[in-house]
């Protein structure tokens, strides 16, 4: 989608402190982390929330999550991570590009 944020990190048309990259996936560094590490997993395909994917997006929904224990590996997260999925303005998504956060690190606050 030509004026999505994300897409234009996809293109390189924006400038992102990419992690890791392959076919189906891009992840990056999210700009103002809340966490020691925070990365935005995202997919290279113009997706923009995830109620709106189906059942054809199975494969690439599977390849998302399945991506995330050796990037928190790589991140040095070896006790475990956080994810999250914004999902609509409800949600508090705020970029409409379907998106995983992944969080982690010392600084990582809990829920109680
Ligand atoms: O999260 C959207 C996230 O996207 C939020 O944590 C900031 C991040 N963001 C916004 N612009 C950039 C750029 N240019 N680089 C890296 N990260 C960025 P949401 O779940 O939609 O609220």
């Amino acid at each position: 989608m030509s004026n999505c944020l994300f897409c234009k990190i996809v293109s390189g048309e924006i400038p992102s402190d990419k992690v890791f990259e392959d076919e189906w996936i891009y992840v990056f560094k999210d700009i103002a982390p809340k966490a020691d590490v925070h990365l935005l997993i995202i997919p290279k395909q113009h997706i923009a929330r995830l109620d709106q994917t189906t059942e054809a997006d199975a494969a690439l929904l599977s390849h998302m999550l399945l991506a995330l224990p050796a990037l928190a590996k790589q991140q040095g997260l070896e006790t475990g991570f956080r994810t999250i999925i914004n999902t609509g303005p409800g949600g508090g998504q705020e970029v409409d590009h379907l998106h995983i956060h992944l969080l982690g690190g010392k600084k990582l606050p809990g829920f109680n």
